[in-house]
């Protein structure tokens, strides 16, 4: 009998060997470079990411919307910066209800944005400057104007029909020509999440806009075809996905209503279905892991402590995810502001610290597309002193904490807010719907709308890049109309001023990228918070000790605001020497207290 249970025991693991083999990624060197502090090391890991959203990059043909082309061109800007991943906003073809996030072709590149040809000579061009491309994949939802969901909407016996999340309405004793929706499902973008399709008699779920019917994930055919256009990019060469809203998959089963409870935030709900893991570990399995690919899933509703689920090298998901906690810090309902402590700050990444382990990865980013100008968000423009220091601050904690660094276009050149005055200024769905909501519906007044929208829209992040001081600024002709306004600090903001400037916010960002590149206990280093109460002063170590080389330590320095504040470092930690600041001539190496003036930044190695 013994031999038998050895044999079986013997059998079992050569089995999982084989089993998990097929699973591991094809390219050996993840799975043979020696660890660095405990982790794998990879070129993701390693990572400066820098986001493109492309209709606001650079405009080439003169329509006043930026094109493949126009990245292109700017190739060389990005390569001296130092950032080695773009990640590219949607490019497929779209009628634009979203801005590209609603797709109507996945294999087929916008109009408006160039041909194939003009993405593949991008495509090239990144390669030819050994940096990598990351495309979104937004497979949540398409665009209502999809093939599938043309079919689908026309009979309730297409084959098409299950692709998407059909339902009958409910009686409507009041109104019983119309019925209600299936559920109290609310929509991101104001309403209900339910569409009434007047051919059918049904609704279809869209959790975002009308016109972004949800993907039914539970029919194999749709998975199949996800799966399918995934390899056509990777096979086009396209090094990984940015994952739209990818949680959100997996919907409850018989979409009961949501308790008061559950509606207070539907995210948590939406963001955990049954599913969820089992989908994303066969798009791992049928193709994520037959290329060399990074993922990183936008995981709206995903606490902390269940991001491991999903990064966990072991469950062969994600590789990271984009969680919201930091830079929703200081937000509120609807585009309100709420108050905030720099210790809140402090704590979120202590956390991440803590709870993510050697297995886990982890991204660092405090804007996108979706949010508010990073400066103007998070720093201070009330003085072009401060614009400056505050940028710069940002910049420094974005690319020494732990985790990936996710850059968003213009930060590195400090753009600010637009002054937005009335409804007509902003383009974004999101801003639309909602003045229906809220000031048509009577919650809050046109004025406060407005303002609450010129402070946290997302169009802030969407006006067209500020290249040089000639007419708009450079990102299209001056006869053009560009499709979003261009902020008319162009003359003074701008990257042709920037490059030039040794001591600009371009340049500071670039020497900050170098310093990383050149220190790996930035990425895989430990990470100590020195001081987790002081109300002021973000201070943090990054140390990295690796047998046989010395020891890698670096001090950073943060003082958050325009008050001037004291600094007493801990005993064992010395401010050796300066290796970056972001106040001329203040080093005080070697001190064991630091005065920092406002908004400063610096880094000592010890
Ligand atoms: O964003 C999802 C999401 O979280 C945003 O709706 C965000 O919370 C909100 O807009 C903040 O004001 C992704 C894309 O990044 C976004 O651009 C799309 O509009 C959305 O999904 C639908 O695809
Ligand atoms: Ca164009």
């Amino acid at each position: 009998m013994k031999h038998l249970i050895l044999f079986f025991a013997a059998y079992s693991i050569g089995a999982t060997l084989l089993v998990s083999s097929a699973q591991r990624p094809t390219n050996p060197t993840v799975q043979t470079a020696p660890t660095i502090n405990g982790y794998q090391p990879t070129w993701w890991k390693e990572a400066v990411v820098y986001q493109i959203y492309p209709r606001s990059f650079q405009d080439t043909n003169g329509d006043g919307i930026g094109d493949l082309n126009g990245i292109t061109e700017h190739l060389d800007y990005l390569k001296k910066l130092g950032v080695n991943v773009i990640w590219l906003s949607p490019h497929y073809d779209s009628p634009n209800a979203d801005n590209g996030y609603d797709i109507r072709d996945y294999r087929k590149v916008m109009r408006e944005f160039g041909t194939m040809e003009d993405f593949d000579r991008m495509l090239a061009a990144i390669k030819a400057r050994k940096m990598r491309l990351i495309v979104d994949l937004v497979v949540n939802h398409s665009s209502d104007e999809h093939h599938w969901f043309a079919e689908s909407r026309s009979s309730k016996t297409s084959p098409y029909r299950d692709y998407y999340i059909w339902r009958d309405g409910r009686p409507n004793p009041a109104d019983p020509a119309h019925p209600l929706p299936p559920n109290n499902y609310p929509s991101y973008f104001s309403g209900s999440a339910w569409q009434w399709d007047e051919t059918t008699k049904q609704f279809y779920l869209h959790l975002f806009a009308v016109k972004q019917p949800d993907l039914n994930w539970e029919n194999k055919k749709v998975r199949d075809e996800v799966y399918g256009l995934m390899k056509f990019w990777l096979d086009k060469g396209v090094d990984g996905f940015r994952m739209d809203v990818i949680p959100l998959i997996s919907k409850q089963p018989g979409l009961p209503d949501l308790t008061p409870e559950q509606a207070h935030d539907p995210s948590k709900l939406w963001a955990n279905g049954p599913r969820r893991d089992e989908f994303l570990q066969e798009m791992n399995r049928e193709v994520l892991s037959k290329y060399d690919a990074m993922t990183v899933g936008e995981a709206i509703g995903i606490t902390l402590d269940e991001e491991s689920a999903l990064v966990n090298a072991k469950r062969h998901e994600l590789d990271m995810i984009f969680n919201f906690d930091a830079i929703r810090v200081n937000r509120g309902p609807l585009y309100s502001e709420q108050a905030w402590q720099l210790q809140t700050m402090k704590t979120i990444y202590d956390n991440h610290a803590k709870v993510l382990g050697k297995d886990d990865w982890d991204t660092v980013f405090l804007s996108n597309h979706d949010n508010p100008r990073l400066v103007s968000n998070f720093g201070d423009t009330s003085t072009e002193e401060y614009r400056q220091r505050s940028a710069k601050l940002l910049e420094t904690m974005i690319l020494t904490l732990r985790g990936t660094a996710f850059l968003y276009q213009g930060d590195e050149l400090g753009m600010t807010n637009f002054p937005f005055k009335k409804l007509s200024d902003f383009n974004d769905i999101e801003v639309m719907n909602a003045y229906k909501e809220w000031v048509v519906g009577g919650k809050v007044s046109e004025a406060e709308f407005i303002s609450r929208c010129a402070r946290f829209g997302r169009d802030n992040s969407r006006t067209p890049m500020q290249w040089s001081e000639k007419a708009n600024g450079g990102f299209t002709t001056a006869e053009a109309k560009p499709w979003l306004a261009v902020n008319p600090n162009y003359r003074t903001i701008n990257a042709a001023e920037e490059v030039r400037d040794a001591d600009s916010i371009y340049n500071y960002v670039r020497r900050l990228i170098a310093l990383r590149a050149a220190n790996k206990s930035f990425v895989y280093g430990d990470y100590t918070d020195l001081a987790p109460d002081d109300p002021h002063v973000f201070a943090y170590t990054r140390r990295l000790e690796q047998p046989g080389k010395s020891a890698e330590r670096f001090l950073v320095v943060l003082n958050w605001g325009e008050q001037a504040s004291e600094f007493k470092l801990p005993e064992g930690v010395k401010a050796r020497k300066l290796v970056l600041g972001n106040v001329k001539g203040a080093d005080e190496a070697g001190a064991s207290t630091l005065h920092l003036s406002g908004w400063e930044a610096r880094i000592y190695s010890y």
